[in-house]
């Protein structure tokens, strides 16, 4: 059986921490409460770590860089092996870190992606940052829908291969959120970690800690229009079934260069599945 870390317990363990309460002695204490000493360890890693951060931010300080997803790209290869395919590396930047790769999903993949996300479609929310909500926004006129990380299958074989990919931990991905663009909906240029100095960041962190990377997964053609932009660096990735771009960020700050958008879809419609990667657990 897994053992699920929850909100309260990474309150007891950060006031266990203030209390002054040695880390073995918690520990201790989680393994006689019949929890595994391997879950133990990392929900202390991750409870306190988030709380830290949290409070760094608070005080203004400038944010920390992070270690974050990579592909194995030594010696420049054409493909990456994630396992159950080869994965072809299109292009690569440096700074900001951005790959495109073709071939992450098949054909039919990206079908039944689109068909188990249809019927549970609505409007898209953004991170309501003063509350650590979310919120209906103008600059996101996309419908969306979010899988649970392992949800059935299909979702878990496109997870284990993101992993893979870009040498993260399943365990620090989000769930794989589905979007859909209508003709005209667009996602104006934004950046994807939280924003440090915004009020509703310390909670949302708690879970996790922040985003250090994304894989947008273009799941259909559209038409005209609907590339994924960059506006610092002038690049825009088109949307092509099946391919998909990774960027990665070590700061919460616009140094990373990753402000990047979803361009309006002029002709057609656009699908895409979104993975964004934490620094920890994500639970
Ligand atoms: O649809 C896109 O290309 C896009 C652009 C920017 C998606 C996201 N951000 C995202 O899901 O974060
Ligand atoms: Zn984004």
């Amino acid at each position: 059986m897994t053992q699920r870390i929850t909100p309260e317990l990474r309150q007891w363990i950060v006031e266990q921490a203030q209390a002054g309460c040695a880390a073995e002695s918690v520990l201790q204490s989680m393994k006689t409460a019949g929890w595994d000493e391997d879950v133990a360890i990392d929900a202390m890693e991750t409870s306190l770590r988030g709380h830290l951060d949290g409070l760094a931010v608070a005080q203004g300080q400038p944010p920390t860089v992070s270690a974050v997803p990579e592909p194995d790209m030594a010696d420049s290869p054409l493909y990456i092996d994630v396992g159950d395919r080869k994965v072809a590396v299109v292009s690569a930047m440096a700074k900001p870190r951005v790959v495109v790769f073709s071939g992450l999903l098949s054909d039919e993949e990206c079908d039944a992606l689109i068909d188990a996300a249809r019927p549970r479609m609505s409007r898209s929310l953004t991170v309501a940052t003063k509350t650590g909500g979310e919120e209906v926004h103008a600059d996101r006129t996309s419908e969306g829908m979010f899988f649970q990380r392992g949800e059935n299958d299909l979702v878990s074989r496109i997870e284990a291969r993101i992993a893979k990919l870009v040498n993260w931990p399943v365990q620090n991905g989000e769930g794989v959120q589905v979007l859909h663009y209508a003709p005209g909906a667009e996602y104006k240029p934004h950046y994807d970690y939280f924003d440090p100095n915004e009020p509703g960041t310390p909670s949302i962190i708690k879970r996790g800690g922040q985003r250090v990377g994304t894989v947008v997964m273009y799941l259909n053609d559209p038409i005209k229009g609907g590339g994924t932009t960059f506006p610092d660096v002038h690049l825009q990735v088109a949307p092509r079934r099946g391919n998909a771009v990774f960027f990665s960020y070590e700061r919460a700050d616009p140094s990373t260069r990753t402000l990047h958008g979803g361009a309006p879809v002029i002709e057609g419609e656009k699908w895409i599945a979104t993975k964004w990667l934490r620094e920890g657990e994500f639970v």
